[in-house]
């Protein structure tokens, strides 16, 4: 079994190579939900569905979230009214919005309605969220006219286009969930966990935030391997650099083993940084040195070849 700690457009990439070579059951994306939102009464779950429309091959390539081929109609509306538009959710995507909340309405925990989304694009992998209470990244904004206020992850990311400093990040919510089922097993019975190349900040950290998570990684340190998401660094996509300047970390794969030390026994960098291999090992993290930019043609599948060891391959081959 393989355990993925997933945030959203890094996270769902990499799956689409590890879901070649793992057998559905097998592989288990335990995904971040504190980048979930409440936008016209619709409970939108972002880095789910990034994953699910990705791995069902239907993610809009160019944007990396929703959906291919999509129409705003809905949102023309919205903005004829004056309604708030600036969470773009295409008429397609809608219907995924409207589905989870209907269900949640019907009280189907969380984890029950993305099994059935999930399951309704043909996936047989298992994509669990981290837990089925509420959990929501709060960013304290450091400058400007919204300066010491705390604003929600899309508010900061989407309205503001994640422009502003940040002095603070918390998980509303994360010490009074608890992990949805399935997700301690995973951790527990993996032959490998891997830390996907997500925003550690705001992408890795809410899912560990769940009371016990952090743990399990500390207990089995020695199966963790995480890829660092800063290649050269900078973030390949998104505020990843930033947010851990912001937090006092070095935007370089050095900081991300310092970020993950305890949790992580492994660090995967990039090519690029092959000379910081030597600080990386200083901190008491083994680092393995490849190409790890997965839009490079046959980057994938080399990557998810060191990270599924052929013991633990599926028949599926
Ligand atoms: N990201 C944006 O930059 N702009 C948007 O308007 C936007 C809408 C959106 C709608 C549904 C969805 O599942 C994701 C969406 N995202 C959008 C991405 C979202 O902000 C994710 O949380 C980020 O990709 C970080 O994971």
């Amino acid at each position: 079994m393989l355990a993925v700690i997933s945030g959203g457009v890094g996270a769902a990439r990499l799956l689409v190579g590890l879901q070649r070579r793992v057998v559905g059951h097998e592989l288990v994306a335990i995904v971040n939900v504190g980048d979930d939102v409440e936008l016209h009464g619709l409970h939108i779950s972002p880095d789910i569905d990034t994953i699910v429309y990705t791995l069902a091959g239907e993610v809009s390539a160019e944007r990396g979230w929703g959906l291919e081929g999509e129409t705003w109609q809905a949102m023309d509306m919205l903005g004829r009214y004056g309604g708030h538009d600036w969470f773009s959710l295409g008429d397609r995507d809608l219907g995924t919005h409207l589905y989870r909340t209907q269900r949640l309405r019907e009280g189907a925990p969380l984890s029950t309605v993305t099994a059935e989304i999930s399951r309704a694009w043909g996936l047989d992998l298992t994509i669990v969220p981290v837990s089925n209470d509420p959990i929501r990244t709060m960013m304290t904004v450091a400058e400007g006219p919204e300066a010491g206020t705390e604003i929600s992850f899309q508010d900061y990311f989407v309205r503001l286009g994640h422009q502003v400093p940040v002095s603070d990040v918390r998980f509303a919510g994360a010490s009074a969930s608890h992990p949805a089922e399935g997700v301690s097993a995973a951790l527990d019975l993996a032959g490998r966990i891997v830390i996907s190349p997500s925003n550690p900040v705001v992408s890795v950290d809410p899912v560990l935030a769940v009371p016990g998570l952090r743990d399990h990684l500390v207990r089995r340190r020695d199966r963790v391997v995480a890829v660092s998401p800063i290649v050269g660094g900078h973030a390949l996509k998104g505020p990843a650099g930033r947010l851990m300047t912001e937090m006092g970390y070095e935007s370089s794969a050095v900081g991300i083993a310092r970020w993950y030390r305890e949790i992580c026994g492994t660090l995967i960098i990039d090519t690029v940084d092959a000379e910081l291999a030597p600080d990386v090992e200083a901190l008491g993290v083994n680092c393995i040195v490849t190409d790890t930019v997965m839009s490079k043609p046959g980057v994938l599948d080399s990557l998810c070849d060191l990270l599924v060891p052929p013991s633990s391959r599926s028949t599926a081959g």
